[in-house]
């Protein structure tokens, strides 16, 4: 006899999950219909050669289109949505918080641990961001939002500003297939501020981005060089961007309280509380590299393409020259790596340069 998983455990579950800090919990059967689009999404995805330097996409593809191949048997998936907050500036707000991988995983845990006591038969495989699943996909099928033009899962309630994590597991899902007759992106109706609000217009269509234009990939997945073209859209941003949420409705109405509902936010990091200095993160060190990035999501970021980053904002920024912004970019044509000494050309020809005549 399989493992199973119905409306009452899984709502059992819900309440486990409330406890500690995860905001929504829903299932979904991986023999849902609605994955056929997903796949083919994917597909096309992935033969556009949208991945650019993300190699871990085509890598893990044939998992992520079946994820019974990394637990055999497995049958459905429950998802978790985790709501954070933050404040616009030149860190996306995901990335102001400890890390989410982390801290999902660990509350994940708790739901695996009571769904193992109700289910003994079950196995489970908790899979946070890293692991191959179509997570956006699984979140919509699990009936817990939609997704928007912009390609988030936008939650009822919380807007978009959630993060979604998985428990894959052989327990069969018996309650109901969330419908998915809504053609994608319908709750959007007319609107499109997202596709407009996009400083590098980087959607080729709704909810088909390319990531090779968008600054969320470029800041903090590629290590190529970068187009004067796309960088001069950056603005002051340095790792990740917002600019496609910031613009959406459904992430405007809510007070602050009724996103994030209490308990179920993102911690701060550890330690000191992190000044954004953008000339004295275009010349960190080692070690201050490594107490910047410890405990967030940044730690994906490597020194260089911090460095890199932090002189392209520092080339987009206004004004009159600080003393430390015009030591940092001349530091910085003297650097060994080739692209922190491309992104210093750059802003000394619209600072310096500029700023002596
Ligand atoms: C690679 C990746 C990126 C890449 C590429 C993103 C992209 N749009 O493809 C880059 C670096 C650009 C990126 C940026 C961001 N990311 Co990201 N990223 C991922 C990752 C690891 C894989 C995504 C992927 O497979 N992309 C390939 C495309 C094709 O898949 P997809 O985005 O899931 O889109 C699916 C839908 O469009 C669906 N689909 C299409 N048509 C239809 C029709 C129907 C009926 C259905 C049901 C589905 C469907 O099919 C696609 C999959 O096949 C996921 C984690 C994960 N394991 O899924 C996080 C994830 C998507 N990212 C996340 C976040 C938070 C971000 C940023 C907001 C971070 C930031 N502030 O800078 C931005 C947002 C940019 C944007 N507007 O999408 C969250 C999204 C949460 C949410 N509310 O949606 C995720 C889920 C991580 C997490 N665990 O929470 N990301
Ligand atoms: S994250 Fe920024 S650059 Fe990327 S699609 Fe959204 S608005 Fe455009
Ligand atoms: S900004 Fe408008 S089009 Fe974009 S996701 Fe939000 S509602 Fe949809």
């Amino acid at each position: 006899v399989n493992a199973v998983l119905d409306p009452a455990s899984l709502q059992a579950l819900e309440g486990v999950a409330q406890e500690h800090g995860l905001a929504r919990l829903g299932a979904v059967a991986l023999d849902h219909p609605g994955f056929s689009p997903a796949r083919v999404a994917l597909d096309e995805f992935l033969a556009r050669g949208l991945a650019g330097e993300m190699a871990f996409l085509p890598r893990s593809a044939a998992i992520r289109r079946e994820p019974a191949r990394m637990l055999p048997e497995a049958r459905s998936i429950l998802v978790a949505l985790v709501p954070y907050d933050g404040e616009p500036g030149p860190i996306a707000r995901y990335a102001q918080h400890a890390d989410y991988h982390t801290i999902v995983h660990r509350r994940l845990l708790r739901v695996e641990r009571a769904l193992l006591d109700r289910i003994p038969d079950a196995r489970t495989l908790v899979c946070v961001d890293t692991k191959p699943i179509l997570e956006r996909t699984a979140a919509v099928l699990a009936g817990l939002g939609f997704l928007g033009k912009n390609g988030c899962l936008i939650a009822p309630g919380l807007g978009s500003y959630v993060l979604i994590g998985c428990i894959l597991t052989t327990a069969q899902w018996t309650g109901a297939n969330a419908s998915t007759s809504n053609p994608p992106w319908d709750a959007c109706g007319s609107c499109r501020a997202c596709l407009d609000a996009c400083p590098t217009q980087a959607f080729d269509s709704p909810g088909r981005l390319d990531p090779r234009r968008c600054i969320s990939y470029l800041t903090i997945e590629h290590r190529g060089s970068i187009e004067d073209i796309l960088a001069d859209r950056f603005g002051d941003r340095i790792a990740g961007c917002d600019a496609c949420q910031e613009a959406c409705p459904y992430n405007r109405s809510s007070a602050r309280t009724e996103r994030v509902p209490a308990g179920s936010g993102l911690p701060a990091p550890p330690g000191p509380r992190r000044d954004v200095d953008l000339a004295r993160l275009a010349t960190l060190g080692n070690n201050q590299h490594r107490s910047f990035v410890r405990g967030t999501p940044l730690d994906r970021i490597p020194r260089r393409a911090f460095r890199r980053n932090a002189l392209l904002a520092l080339g987009n920024a206004a004004g009159p020259v600080g003393a430390d912004e015009r030591a940092a970019i001349e530091r910085g044509l003297l650097d060994g790596d080739a692209q922190v000494r491309a992104a210093a050309e750059r802003a000394r020809r619209r600072r310096l340069d500029r700023g002596s005549d």
